[in-house]
């Protein structure tokens, strides 16, 4: 069993992931609604990757016997005043839950809880390729610009992105 402290804290970042996941499916309603349907594939895929990150922390506290509780989930913004905007905001995001979860390694340490923070190391890097990706992104928009044959090449492109399920049982 984990503490009662990280069992609390891990239901919260279950929340947290549920809520990342509402974020990025308005995202891709958004743009679906704009005709950039490759955009919108792309943000569908992050809405499943953050599904998955959730289910995987649910998994680890059963496993371990803990209780999962699922919170309510805020309200999230519906539209953006462009793809570079969503894309920022992405980031920030992001680099929010790269703190979080490290806090969450942190609270592992200091109570010797070591096999949570052996989970939370997958966390951890797959943090690193979140902010990379958005970062990425971002870069990619800034070149582009206004160019309009440009972001109808990209949305091509993310059309083509497929969600790779994240493996979410609790020990992986
Ligand atoms: Fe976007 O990352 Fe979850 O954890």
């Amino acid at each position: 069993m984990v503490s009662k402290k990280l069992e609390k804290a891990i239901n919260e970042q279950i929340n947290a992931e549920f809520w990342s996941a509402y974020l990025y499916l308005s995202m891709s309603a958004h743009f679906a609604n704009e005709g950039l349907d490759g955009f919108a594939n792309w943000f569908h895929v992050q809405f499943q990757e953050e599904q998955d990150h959730a289910i995987k922390f649910m998994n680890y506290l059963i496993a371990k016997g803990n209780k999962v509780e699922l919170k309510p989930i805020e309200k999230v913004e519906t539209s953006w005043e462009s793809l570079l905007k969503a894309f920022e905001e992405t980031l920030a995001h992001e680099k929010v839950v790269t703190g979080l979860i490290h806090d969450l390694v942190g609270l592992a340490r200091s109570e010797n809880d070591y096999s949570t923070e052996n989970m939370l190391q997958w966390y951890v890097n797959e943090q690193v390729e979140e902010e990379e990706t958005a970062q990425s992104m971002i870069d990619s928009l800034k070149l582009i610009g206004d160019n309009g044959f440009g972001i109808y090449t990209m949305d091509k492109e993310l059309g083509q992105r497929t969600h790779e399920p994240v493996d979410t049982s609790a020990t992986d």
